[in-house]
């Protein structure tokens, strides 16, 4: 049985779109980032707390994608912005295919900037490229500190590690140094933020990071 030919067909499909979807944003100034994590680490919880925060002329909109259910979306589209489920019915990734179809409708010119949150997943969605400027991974305090180490590819491929939950810390053993240092250790350089989805603290680093995101994406658009 031979299955890499097939694998490496999907996968060049996949990068086709995902290139044509980059470009897209890329003409319309648009800073694209995909949430990704294992489920329940806290993507949601995150651009609840990003979506909360953001004036309501903020030009932004999520897509999120699960499984089954609708109740991300839900949970998001209680702050007004444009959000949109993608229910995969079965597969544990989004692929660049989906977020093109998800945004067949959508006006590209009214938006500065599109959260995709991934299907809860800490393997698959890391060889996906959706056309995004960046992957994002999170990871809860409460999974333990050698996930860098055991699901490399997902932390080499994200620009920035959120290390979310540090709420529980008291309650949990987890060695943050240990997890910044094989984090480092995967990825040399790689960005890390702390923060606490539930008491807020670390979030505005975080929103001081997209800031940095945000303008360094307009200043690419101004100069073309
Ligand atoms: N204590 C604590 N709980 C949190 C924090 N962030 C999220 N949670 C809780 O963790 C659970 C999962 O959070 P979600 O935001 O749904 O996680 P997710 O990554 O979007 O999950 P999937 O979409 O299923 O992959 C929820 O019960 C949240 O309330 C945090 O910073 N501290
Ligand atoms: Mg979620």
């Amino acid at each position: 049985m031979n299955r890499i030919p097939l694998e490496k067909k999907v996968l060049s499909e996949n990068d086709r779109i995902a290139a044509e979807l980059r470009q897209r944003f890329a003409e319309h100034g648009i800073l694209c980032l995909n949430l990704v994590s294992s489920p329940g680490a806290g993507k949601t919880a995150l651009l609840e707390g990003t979506l909360g925060a953001f004036p309501r002329d903020q030009r932004v909109a999520v897509l999120t994608g699960d499984i089954q259910t609708d109740s991300d979306a839900v949970r998001l589209a209680r702050f007004g912005f444009p959000v949109r489920q993608i229910t995969t019915g079965g597969t544990c990734h989004l692929d660049a295919r989906m977020i093109e179809k998800a945004l067949a409708d959508w006006r590209l010119e009214d938006l500065d900037l599109l959260f995709i949150e991934n299907v809860g997943n800490l393997v698959c969605p890391s060889s996906y490229d959706l056309g995004e400027a960046a992957k994002v991974v999170v990871l809860s305090v409460a999974e333990g500190e050698e996930k860098p180490l055991k699901y490399p590819s997902m932390f080499i491929r994200s620009e920035l590690l959120i290390l979310n939950k540090i709420d529980l810390l008291p309650y949990v053993p987890f060695d943050l140094a240990k997890a910044r240092q094989n984090a480092q250790k995967v990825h040399l350089g790689i960005e890390m933020l702390e923060v606490s989805c539930v008491t807020g603290e670390g979030l505005p680093q975080w929103q001081g990071w997209l800031e940095k995101r945000l303008s360094s994406s307009s200043r690419k658009l101004a100069a073309t």
